[in-house]
């Protein structure tokens, strides 16, 4: 399981603020963070203006870079600026993201092949998020045929099944999963990555929806979550689903968190 920690994200509100003072040391503190709880890449998104985010998106490639050895995952939908932090990276990262939406593809997929990057597609062109299965693997499959022209192999890319809310679509799981085995049919040896929390929007209880939602949607194929890195909740969820799934051998990677005391009561982990 490769995890893509989520807390770099201009749309928070405190991280917004970092990027607009460049305060070096707050966003330092979220990739340290994130990283010694086990991230194996970090989502930067800037989330400014369009004019202002190719400066922001590289101040924080920069920022970040001094303090963890870390990929990064661009995310971005704005060309411009996936181009600039592109050339500001010291490892190859993963850009998030190509979709069907015009002028996209075209923009991006140079970047991904002159880098060698890996990169998300979404399963969504310019009229939104598909409602059914077919319609959302009828979009995977024109993504593909492109990375494949592009001279991408499969296995760079990371297909998002797109997670909507349960509260205003009651087979939202069912969708995301369903594209997910529909893709692997036809596609073998893609990546598949998701956002957890639009799950929950609108429910109480929010935590518990996103963890439940979390071990289902790795046995249905997850294998590389966009999440939050710090909550303890889902990293033993994450956990624990590797191990009851049969992929955490000697269940070693279970008894280390243990251990370490990153999983169980915190004050009975030695
Ligand atoms: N797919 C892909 N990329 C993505 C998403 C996705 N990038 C952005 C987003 N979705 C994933 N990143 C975040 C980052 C932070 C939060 C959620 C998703 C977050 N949200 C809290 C909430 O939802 O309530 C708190 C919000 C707040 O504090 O204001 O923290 O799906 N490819």
């Amino acid at each position: 399981m490769k995890i893509i920690g989520e807390k770099i994200n201009g749309t928070l509100k405190l991280v917004r603020k970092a990027v607009e003072e460049k305060d070096e040391a707050f966003i330092q503190d979220l990739a340290k963070q994130q990283a010694d709880a086990g991230a194996y890449w970090l989502d930067v998104n800037a989330g400014t203006l369009p004019e202002h985010e190719p400066d922001d998106l590289v101040w924080l490639v920069r920022t970040v870079q001094e303090v963890v050895d870390l990929p990064l995952c661009l995310d971005s939908a704005n060309v411009e600026a996936l181009k600039a932090a592109v050339k500001a990276v010291k490892k190859t990262p993963l850009i998030n993201s190509i979709s069907g939406e015009s002028g996209r593809l075209e923009g991006v997929l140079p970047l991904v092949k002159d880098h060698d990057c890996e990169v998300i597609a979404l399963a969504m062109d310019g009229n939104g998020i598909p409602a059914d299965v077919e319609s959302r693997l009828a979009v995977v499959k024109s993504l593909i045929a492109e990375t494949r022209n592009a001279g991408i192999s499969d296995d760079r890319i990371y297909i998002d099944p797109l997670v909507t809310a349960l509260a205003t679509g009651i087979q939202s799981g069912q969708v995301a999963f369903k594209t997910m085995e529909a893709t692997r049919l036809e596609f073998p040896d893609v990546h598949f990555t998701m956002g957890l929390s639009n799950i929950s929007f609108g429910l109480p209880e929010r935590k518990v929806v996103n963890k439940t939602f979390l071990a289902l949607a790795i046995a249905a194929g997850l294998d590389a979550p966009i999440l939050d890195p710090l909550d303890r909740d889902l990293m033993e969820i994450l956990l624990t689903s590797e191990m009851v799934l049969g992929n955490d051998n000697y269940c070693l990677n279970y008894i280390k968190a243990f251990r370490e005391g990153k999983i169980g009561n915190k004050t009975d982990s030695k």
